[in-house]
């Protein structure tokens, strides 16, 4: 059987992972996330396609050619998560499932991190756990995509 493709999207600055802001996103780089994406998928019978954006053009154009292509989309939608009216009806345009992954907790930070557009197209959103959140929504979508039982050990 074909292992059902997750597009893992990061935007813009999730490239300086380990160098930005350690004492909030951490030490972890985002090849370090990206490894980590590979062996949990692996682990539940998934396939990946892990990128990062600083553009909102591109970010956008790689979830609309996730339609006839990708089974979910899991989105650190990073900056443009309160910005990107773009992105959402992206999203809303593909009509996958959505989950968004923020390191943070963005509801403990600035007011400004609170609201999200993304949001609006997510099945679920996962916030606060650190890099783990990846590993955490990967598991979330193969429950959604019923890959795998919830009972099922990653
Ligand atoms: C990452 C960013 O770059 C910020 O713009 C968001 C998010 C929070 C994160 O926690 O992963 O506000």
């Amino acid at each position: 059987m074909i292992p059902p493709l997750i597009v893992v999207l990061n935007g813009p600055n999730l490239n300086m992972l380990g160098m930005r802001e350690p004492e909030k996103y951490g030490h972890s780089t985002l090849d370090d996330v990206e490894a980590l994406c590979a062996e949990t998928a692996e682990a539940l019978g998934l396939a990946i396609d892990f990128r990062q954006t600083n553009g909102e053009g591109e970010l956008i154009t790689w979830v609309q050619e996730c339609r006839g292509r990708a089974a979910g989309i899991v989105i650190n939608p990073a900056g443009y998560t309160t910005t990107s009216i773009g992105l959402l009806d992206a999203l809303l345009a593909v009509g996958l499932p959505v989950i968004e992954v923020h390191i943070t907790n963005i509801h403990r930070r600035e007011e400004f991190r609170h609201h999200s557009y993304v949001s609006k197209a997510a099945t679920g959103v996962i916030a606060g756990l650190g890099v783990r959140g990846y590993a955490l929504a990967l598991q979330a979508m193969a429950e959604l995509l019923g890959a795998v039982t919830e009972d099922d050990e990653v």
